[in-house]
């Protein structure tokens, strides 16, 4: 690849937005903490609005500007594109990046249907045979007390998986006067809380279990069906104005799964959980063990060894934050908590990591695909009001 000669990583960035910021700031700290095998340089920003996205890449500390995706992926300068846009230019500019030879970060959900998911899935894979890499957001996997859970799985301290309960809870949408925005815009966004956070605890419990979800059965439920249209917005925050427009996604979202190592799960994802504000929590139940996880507490995992004595057995409260747990050595002393940024930061590390080792970095586009063939199913389940298997 054409990674430049001193060793850098030269990235653009698509979107300036919510992710866009947070992205920055892992660009620009990775390797503050991390020892990297190529420094990431901020080489370009781009957006549409030229005098925002000017403004955006001063205060995210960005090198220059693009107005056209085209552009910046034209520019021989770059080597890697982060795509931080909403879900419909997802396939876009990715293919068009990974074709072009730049490795490829994209947000998630992958796509907003199977049928994008697929061609990004086929462009990686042929971008793979030339040492372009890709891998898609699911930023939660690197959460310490998530990749601790995922360690205890792996090593058999909960022996067999027999029940996961996942649910993500927000309630940004609960005042019906919370303005209409592009994630509730099915044309936009693909889905509503399934896709925006149902991806999430998706992608998370099959990661912790290493199983994947082979059937399921859902519902999905639009509560406010129309909303004001904003004059003005930035992220997750706009001004309302007076006209109104129609939702066009799902508000709340409840499924079973099946998984194909025997497992059963229920899930839940909510925008409308009033007094939940970003509520992930993760429960999982084996024959020998269980462990219990939640982001409003993430520097904490709680994990029940059922082999202890039953005298002084319980819930064991680990606070994750041991130079031993992933990632936690590179940051402060034990109890010096991480946040919700880090979890960035470590996608950084681990995909530039992978690129200067030349490995394919994890997820994958292929795993991307997968996440959004379990949110096809739990769509057209809950239309045929079915049991559906997740196809291949
Ligand atoms: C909004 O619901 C949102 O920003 C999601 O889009 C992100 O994926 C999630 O991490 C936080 O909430």
């Amino acid at each position: 690849m054409n990674e430049d000669k001193q060793g850098t990583l030269r990235v653009g960035m698509v979107g300036y937005a919510f992710m866009g910021a947070a992205h920055s700031q892992a660009w620009r700290n990775a390797h503050r903490f991390f020892d990297l095998p190529l420094t990431p340089r901020m080489a370009a920003l781009c957006g549409r609005d030229e005098n925002r996205l000017r403004a955006a890449a001063d205060q995210l500390g960005w090198e220059s500007t693009e107005t056209d995706w085209r552009a910046l992926i034209d520019r021989d300068d770059v080597d890697l594109v982060d795509v931080c846009t909403p879900g419909d230019t997802h396939a876009e500019i990715a293919i068009a990046a990974l074709e072009a030879g730049k490795h490829v970060l994209c947000e998630k959900p992958l796509a907003n249907t199977v049928d994008e998911a697929v061609a990004m899935a086929a462009a990686a894979r042929r971008a793979a045979s030339s040492g372009v890499r890709s891998m898609v957001g699911f930023t939660y996997r690197r959460v310490p007390a998530i990749g601790l859970a995922r360690r205890l799985v792996r090593d058999g301290r909960l022996g067999e998986i027999r029940q996961v309960r996942a649910q993500y809870l927000q309630d940004w949408l609960a005042d019906p006067e919370a303005p209409l925005s592009w994630r509730l815009q099915k044309e936009r966004a693909g889905s509503g809380a399934l896709g925006d956070i149902g991806a999430h605890i998706i992608d998370l419990t099959q990661h912790i279990t290493g199983d994947r979800i082979g059937s399921v059965t859902g519902m999905l439920q639009t509560f406010v069906t129309e909303r004001p249209v904003p004059t003005e917005s930035s992220g997750l925050s706009a001004v309302a104005g007076t006209e109104r427009g129609e939702v066009t996604v799902d508000d709340a979202v409840a499924f079973l799964a099946r998984f194909d190592g025997g497992a059963i799960g229920t899930f839940e994802a909510t925008r409308m959980a009033r007094g939940r504000k970003n509520a992930i929590r993760i429960e999982i139940n084996g024959t020998q063990g269980s462990l219990a996880f939640d982001f409003e507490d993430m520097n904490v995992l709680h994990f029940f060894d059922a082999t202890e004595p039953a005298e002084t057995a319980g819930f064991r409260r680990i606070v994750v934050t041991e130079p031993e747990h992933p990632y936690v050595g590179a940051w402060w002393p034990p109890g010096h908590l991480l946040g919700y940024e880090h979890g960035f930061v470590h996608q950084v590390v681990d995909l530039v990591t992978a690129i200067g080792e030349g490995s394919d970095p994890l997820p994958s586009f292929a795993d991307g695909l997968q996440v959004q063939r379990v949110l096809s199913a739990v769509q057209e389940s809950a239309d045929k009001q079915s049991w559906l298997e997740v196809t291949a």
